[in-house]
């Protein structure tokens, strides 16, 4: 390993979460703000959707890949192995940030790396159970969201949590603002009539009494039913993909 004088570096280290109680269960990233050092690429720099996942990248990669660098206008993310220092000025863009990781998801923390297919994702598991309400914002309170299984992939990974853990979980979808008109609370978009076919139970949605409006994996109407939003159940918060440390 290269040594460098320990003055050309500043760690910060990024929380993302605001509350420094939730620094025990919050994953970190650790930003260098001194320009005067360079990444020893691993590969090509390659265009990958948000920050989060050019991290979820660098993780899967331990052992190998102790650094990354992500440049938010190109989405440009390249993984690395050390930092090094560089003569004069720094290479990277006023847009790019450069961070050492190691601790993105880590286990230890109670985050787990889930992976299926093309689905990666950083997941923390509640051991409590709250409202919908509640429940989604708990998730915010730690700079994530209620779990969007929006894709087949992410969906076949909450579905082997569900059977594994044998508890129904809230998911982040819902009704409420416009009845029967489903949104995902990550992003407020629409809930693809197709694909809502494919992943409620038989009969479901259907608003029984006129007063469910909170989607909720569920063992009896498995593997989607829509319940009333006030009750308890436990929930999966996700890293987002916006979420940034810039
Ligand atoms: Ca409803
Ligand atoms: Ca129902």
């Amino acid at each position: 390993m290269i040594a460098f004088p320990s003055k050309l570096i500043v760690l910060e280290v990024c929380i993302l979460g605001s509350l420094s109680l939730l620094l025990a269960q919050e994953a970190m990233l650790f930003r260098v703000s001194e320009v005067n050092v360079a990444m020893v690429a691993l590969e090509v720099p390659e265009v990958i959707t948000s920050l989060t996942s050019c991290a979820i990248r660098c993780h899967m990669l331990a052992g190998s890949c102790f650094s990354f660098k992500y440049n938010l206008v190109t989405s440009l993310c390249s993984l690395g192995s050390w930092i090094v220092p560089s003569n004069g000025t720094s290479s990277l863009q006023p847009s790019e940030g450069l961070f050492t990781t190691g601790a993105f998801c880590n286990t230890s923390l109670n985050f787990t790396l889930e992976t299926n297919g093309t689905a990666s994702v950083c997941i923390w598991i509640s051991t409590k159970s709250y409202n919908y309400t509640t429940s989604v914002n708990s998730c915010l309170a730690r700079r994530m969201h209620l779990y969007t299984p929006k894709t087949l992939d992410k969906f076949s990974i909450m579905t082997s949590i569900v059977i594994r853990l044998q508890k129904n979980f809230w998911i982040g979808l819902d009704d409420i603002e416009v009845e029967n008109v489903f949104r995902w609370v990550d992003d407020g978009s629409l809930l693809d009539n197709n694909y809502r076919k494919q992943i409620f139970a038989p009969n479901q949605p259907d608003n029984h009494n006129g007063s469910e409006d909170c989607v909720a994996y569920n063992l009896k109407y498995f593997p989607l039913n829509d319940g009333t939003c006030s009750s308890a159940l436990p929930y999966i918060c996700e890293k987002g993909t916006t979420e940034s440390t810039f």
